[in-house]
Order: C-alpha cells, then structure tokens, then sequence
C-alpha cells in the first residue's frame, strides 16, 4: 500500500494527494506536522533527507518531489492518459511543470513568506515585488496558451495537476487572478474535477 507522508495545508502535500486521486490507487495519508518540525526528525529525514513533504513510500521504495511522484504516478495507470504519449506531449508536460517548479511556485511561496508567515521585522517587500513580476512573467504566457484549449495540452495530464495546487494561495497574498481569464476558466474546470474536491474538500 502506498503512504503519503504530508502537511494536509501544504501545497506540495496536495499536488501528490491530487495525482494518488486522479490515478486511482489506493493510499494511506500520513500527516507530517510542520509546525513541531516533525520533518526534522531523523525519522522522517530518513525517508526525506531534504526534510521537506510530501514524500510517497511503498515498501522499500521512497519517493520525494511532489513532481516527481505525479510522473511516477501517470507512468503506474497510463489507461489514465494522465501523462505523456509520445516525445511531443512529454515536452509540453515538462514545459509547463518546470516552469511551475522552478519559477511560478517559488515566486507565490516568497509572497507568502514576506506577506504573512514571517514576523513582520523579518519581511523584505523588494522580494514582494519581484515574485508579483515573476507571477505576470509566468502566468501571461500560460493565460495566452490556454486562449481557446480547456487544458494545457488539450486533455487533462500532469501539468494540471502540478500547477494548480501552486495557485490555490492566490486569493491569500493579493494575487488577483481574474486579471488571466483563461487561467481562471481553466482552475474552475480543475477545481470541478471529482479528485480536487477530495483533497481540498
Ligand atoms: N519541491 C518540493 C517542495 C516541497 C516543500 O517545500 N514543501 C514544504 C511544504 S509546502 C515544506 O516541506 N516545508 C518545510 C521546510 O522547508 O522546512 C516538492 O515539490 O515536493
């Protein structure tokens, strides 16, 4: 059986909690808790050693990197067609995740830690505006692509999935997303699916 290991509010906790929805299997949910550090703990750190959730664990077999786990997972049910078909589909996948990974969820994550999680004293507003700028570098593109297409690479894959966790603490840190129509669509289509309304309730 599957265990999840993850913060139930962690966006990453939810991306893979997603993916374990959308592909069917069953899994166990085991909460880590963030606020006692409990993902400092040599236990955990055993099964995580960048000490961060989720982490998915199957026997012997450990898998960190929420992205990570939803290519595992898509590759585990591809009746599904959650993931790639072919070399094309497998770009544009790829495309629109790293883009997340690397800059759009990092750019919400500094939102959120210099408008609300740490002390005031410790905030820094320039960092504020430069993930603002970098949000509108990402999600323009994203909106221009999703101009006419239900989903990124016109069924629904992977690259849902990864992102739209990402931009569930939009409303939370001021970013308004009506300003991206078709992102906006687009999350409202996602945020309808059986899976999502599982795992956000
Ligand atoms: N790139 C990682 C990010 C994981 C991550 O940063 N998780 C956060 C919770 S949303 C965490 O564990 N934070 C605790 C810490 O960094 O100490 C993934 O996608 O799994």
């Amino acid at each position: 059986m599957i265990k999840l290991h993850g913060f139930p509010l962690s966006p990453n906790t939810r991306r893979a909690l997603f993916g374990l929805e959308e592909a069917g299997l069953p899994y166990e949910f085991v909460p880590v808790d963030l606020m006692t550090a409990q993902h400092r703990t040599p236990e955990y750190k055993a099964l995580n050693p960048t000490a961060r959730v989720p982490v998915m664990v199957e026997g012997d077999f450990t898998l960190w990197e929420s992205n990570a786990i939803l290519e595992h997972l898509a590759a585990r049910v591809p009746e599904r067609e959650l993931g790639p078909k072919n070399p094309t589909e497998r770009g544009c996948i790829s495309q629109w995740m790293f883009m997340n990974a690397a800059h759009l969820s990092p750019a919400l994550a500094h939102i959120f830690a210099h408008t609300i999680r740490l002390p005031e004293d410790q905030r820094i507003p320039k960092l504020v505006e430069n993930g603002r700028a970098e949000i509108e570098r990402c999600l323009r593109p994203l909106d221009n692509h999703l101009a006419g297409k239900d989903w990124v690479i016109g069924r629904f894959t992977i690259a849902e999935i990864s992102i739209a966790p990402s931009l569930s603490v939009a409303p939370m840190i001021g970013v308004d997303l009506s300003v991206y129509p078709n992102v906006s669509a687009w999350l409202g289509r996602i945020r309808g699916r059986a899976a999502h309304q599982k795992v956000y309730g």
